[in-house]
């Protein structure tokens, strides 16, 4: 394998939550990063720029099989990180449709784009410097599960239209491998979080809460099912994980994830106790946050990816959310109007 030193990545979903986290590892790696970026006037951008100086961004759509194309033959990336996605599991029934396209068939496309490019057939296998391709795969993927904790052998049962088309992702990405002898490769991460989380997403909507709350501009929040059960880490260490996948010498699937798990019950209490407050005098149960059909347990087993990745996770569950309180706390000061606030409360 080359010298990592000098490796060039195109990283789809690069304005999400790991697109930024993987932009800033492999960059200080010495990396050459690229991003997809849809749309005309991504918003998303310039919070990407403030943020991480030196990606370079080429436009694309995970809907666009051509725009794909060009991508991959402008950049010629060394590696390929397909973290595009719908990633919201409640819109996945909203846009049952769109979901499958992008989060399911967009994997397909990306796939299909270095097979095209790198001129790949069943008769014209990829030689040494071949493209390597990482899947986001997900844990949503195992959803009602019957063995925990899980790992790469637990079989998939997913429980929402973002789930399915995560697990065709995830076989065609096996199917490409297979047929063509590419490296692709599929992490099935576990939850994982940061300051950088969208706020749509139950961690991020409790730690900006309890902010909220806290310092007087909100009296409750209002939230579905506090029993589920999630595993749930730190997104920059599962970032590094990505990378380790790419490095192997042979194309595997690895599971990524902390080995514990936690109910949104305990995050909750947990959130609110770190700025003072007794949760159960401010939230609320709102059936309008329940799901059609829920993933009650989550809890990794991330042998696999211990003893072959050397990965471990650097952050627990408690570090995790007194981060994300903490600098909740941090952007709702320093923000002059409420209109500055960083990100609308209700995405519902
Ligand atoms: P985010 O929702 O933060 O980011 C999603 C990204 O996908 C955004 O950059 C968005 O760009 C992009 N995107 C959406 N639609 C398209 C499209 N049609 N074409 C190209 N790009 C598109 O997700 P995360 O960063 O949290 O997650 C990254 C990936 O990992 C996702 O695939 C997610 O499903 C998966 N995953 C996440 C886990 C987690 O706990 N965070 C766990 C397991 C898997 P735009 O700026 O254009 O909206
Ligand atoms: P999840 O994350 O669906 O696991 O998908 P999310 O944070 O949305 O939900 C976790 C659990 O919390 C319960 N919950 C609520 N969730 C939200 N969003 N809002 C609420 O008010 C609320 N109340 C209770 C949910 O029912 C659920 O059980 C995330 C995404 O990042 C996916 O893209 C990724 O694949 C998986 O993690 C692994």
């Amino acid at each position: 394998m080359e010298d990592p030193l000098s490796r060039r990545a195109l990283i789809t979903g690069i304005t999400g939550q790991d697109g930024s986290y993987l932009a800033e590892h492999l960059l200080d790696r010495g990396y050459e990063v690229w991003g997809l970026v849809r749309g005309q006037a991504n918003p998303h951008v310039s919070r990407l720029r403030k943020h991480i100086g030196d990606v370079q961004i080429t436009t694309g759509d995970l809907l666009d099989q051509g725009s794909l194309i060009s991508a991959v033959e402008r950049v010629q990336p060394d590696e390929v990180y397909n973290l595009g996605a719908i990633s919201y599991v409640p819109m996945s029934w909203q846009q049952a449709e769109l979901t499958a396209e992008v989060t399911g068939m967009g994997v397909l496309r990306t796939l299909e784009a270095i097979r095209v490019v790198s001129g790949i057939s069943p008769s014209r296998t990829p030689g040494r410097e071949q493209i390597r391709f990482y899947q986001a795969s997900s844990s949503e993927m195992f959803g009602m599960v019957r063995e925990t904790p899980q790992n790469e052998k637990t079989p998939f049962h997913p429980r929402s239209p973002y789930g399915v088309a995560k697990t065709y992702g995830h076989y065609i990405t096996q199917n490409y491998r297979e047929s063509y002898g590419m490296f692709a490769v599929s992490g099935i991460l576990f939850n994982h979080e940061s300051p950088r989380r969208g706020a749509e997403f139950v961690t991020r909507k409790v730690t900006l809460g309890a902010a909220r709350i806290k310092l007087g501009l909100a009296a409750e929040l209002r939230l579905g099912n506090l029993e589920a059960r999630r595993d749930w880490g730190f997104a920059g260490d599962y970032a590094r994980a990505m990378r380790l996948m790419l490095a192997q010498d042979s194309p595997e699937d690895y599971v990524i994830g902390t080995g514990t798990t936690q109910s949104v019950r305990d995050l909750v209490e947990f959130a609110f106790a770190t700025v003072g407050l007794d949760w159960r005098e401010h939230v609320v149960l709102d059936d309008r946050y329940t799901r059609p059909a829920e993933v009650d347990l989550l809890c990794a087993d991330p042998k696999k990816a211990r003893e072959q990745l050397g990965w471990e996770p650097e952050v627990g569950f408690e570090r995790l959310v007194t981060m994300m309180v903490e600098s909740d706390l941090r952007l709702l000061s320093e923000s002059a109007r409420p209109e500055d606030e960083p990100f609308s409360p209700d995405h519902w």
